[in-house]
């Protein structure tokens, strides 16, 4: 096991590597922008290395730095959290070659899955469902009208550098199909430098429904269940959920066993996400994620397996603890993410907090690096907590939620928490009647 990992990140996720890092008895460096040397994550952790000025390319971007850091404090691993570096093959294989286990999988299947065409084959060749396409890139738009025409409009041009939304155009029709593929091209080349696209037929009111999955890199692989990550806002996503309220046992059981058979066959090496759209009970799978992500709590809950604690035990070389059948799925989970953000406008709010107090009891959880006193610096994502909250049913986690919501005082700026109270007490999402665009209609800012 290691004696000491740097964690390449900032904020909440950097606490709770730390804190995973802590009850493994491994020692943990921060590394940090001038910016953040008052946040929590840097007071814990045992030693902490300024590497930079605010902007993230020159500080949590900044592979030579971070590698100087790992170098002077000798650690043995190297976390990147989610986000900066985490889907980085560069970051990845110069970890290596520094002689610094990184805490992900290798660089070869990061690079895989950031390609989504390849992600797309390769998800194809382990017999995962896909959403019917062109199985490769489309370069004119004859093409995207030929195939158009053969899996129906209305279609959706995709960056195949994509993700998060940006670069996808939706074509109602073949004749707008001209300018709308242009348009795509232009907002790809300006966001990822690379235009490729790639097409599949548009479904109208999925569910997003992804998959956890650890692997230990030799052959062995399970899934943890799904979350539903519907509701969300401009590509983020603003309350998850597990169970997924859409699904039945039987559609639960069929997508976890084709995602970790999936795992097995690939050889993946540590967590990773499968993200499907779900639709008229049939599922499609768009992308892998190769890290940690934002709402990995709720499978915590529901799982009472600690992620980072798995992540870090396959990176130093150990197998799964646990076997698909020692998984189980129990009660039910939810987590609110709450944003320095003005609950209407949604206008970036970071400041002095002045004021903070944060819920308690059974069933609730708290991942956040604020304290009274504390100043958000304004250079990065407006992210402050998350509050994971779980019960044995959905309706008691649903209740629980409710009164945790009602204890939590963040003061001294606008947070969203008020967004989450409003999103709890609407009837469809109390009965689980939503798709990825309800929130949207709810907010009343669709683009
Ligand atoms: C789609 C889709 C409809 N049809 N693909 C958006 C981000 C990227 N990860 C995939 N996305 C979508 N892909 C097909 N074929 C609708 C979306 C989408 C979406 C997906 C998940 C969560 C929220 C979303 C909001 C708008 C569009």
């Amino acid at each position: 096991m290691f004696d000491k990992v740097l964690i390449a990140n900032r904020g909440e996720i950097a606490l709770r590597i730390h804190r995973a890092c802590r009850e493994m008895g491994i020692q943990t460096v921060a590394v940090h922008s001038t910016a953040d040397t008052d946040a929590m994550h840097v007071r814990l952790a045992d030693f902490a290395v300024c590497i930079g000025p605010p902007p993230a390319r020159d500080s949590y971007l900044n592979i030579p730095a971070i590698l100087s850091a790992a170098t002077i404090t000798g650690v043995d691993a190297i976390h990147p959290g989610y986000g900066f570096l985490s889907e980085n093959a560069r970051f990845a294989e110069a970890c290596d070659a520094h002689g610094f286990t990184f805490i992900g999988p290798t660089a070869e299947h990061i690079r895989m899955m950031g390609d989504k065409i390849v992600a797309k084959q390769t998800a194809k060749e382990l017999g995962l469902p896909l959403v019917p396409g062109s199985p490769g890139p489309v370069t004119s738009v004859e093409e995207i009208i030929e195939i158009g025409k053969k899996i129906g409009f209305p279609v959706l041009v995709k960056a195949v550098a994509g993700g998060g939304g940006r670069g996808m155009k939706v074509i109602e029709s073949p004749d707008k199909a001209n300018e709308q593929f242009s348009m795509a091209r232009v907002e790809a080349k300006a966001a990822f430098g690379n235009d490729a696209m790639y097409l599949e037929k548009y479904l109208g009111k999925p569910r997003h429904i992804e998959i956890q999955v650890l692997g230990d890199g030799k052959g062995a692989g399970v899934h943890l269940g799904e979350r539903d990550c519907s509701l969300q806002r401009r590509h983020q996503k603003v309350l998850e959920e597990a169970p997924s309220p859409a699904l039945n046992a039987e559609q639960r059981g069929r997508i976890g066993e084709l995602a970790a058979a999936a795992v097995r066959k690939l050889k993946y090496r540590g967590a990773g996400t499968m993200e499907f759209l779900f639709q008229d009970g049939e599922f499609y799978f768009i992308e892998m994620n190769t890290r940690l992500q934002v709402e990995h709590p709720i499978t915590e809950a529901v799982t009472g397996i600690d992620l980072v604690r798995e992540q870090i035990r396959i990176a130093a070389g150990g197998d799964l603890g646990f076997k698909q059948e020692d998984v189980k799925i129990t009660g039910h989970a939810n987590e609110c993410r709450i944003n320095a953000e003005n609950s209407e406008t949604f206008v970036p709010c970071p400041g002095k907090i002045t004021d903070y107090h944060s819920p308690g009891g059974l069933g609730v959880r708290v991942d956040s690096g604020l304290y009274t006193g504390y100043v958000m610096p304004p250079y990065y994502d407006s992210m402050v907590a998350k509050l994971i909250v779980s019960g044995s049913t959905r309706n008691e986690c649903l209740m629980r939620l409710r009164r945790s919501l009602e204890e939590f005082v963040i003061g001294g700026i606008d947070t969203t928490i008020a967004l989450q109270q409003r999103i709890i007490h609407q009837q469809e999402f109390i009965d689980g009647d939503y798709d990825i665009h309800w929130l949207e209609k709810l907010v009343g800012l669709k683009k």
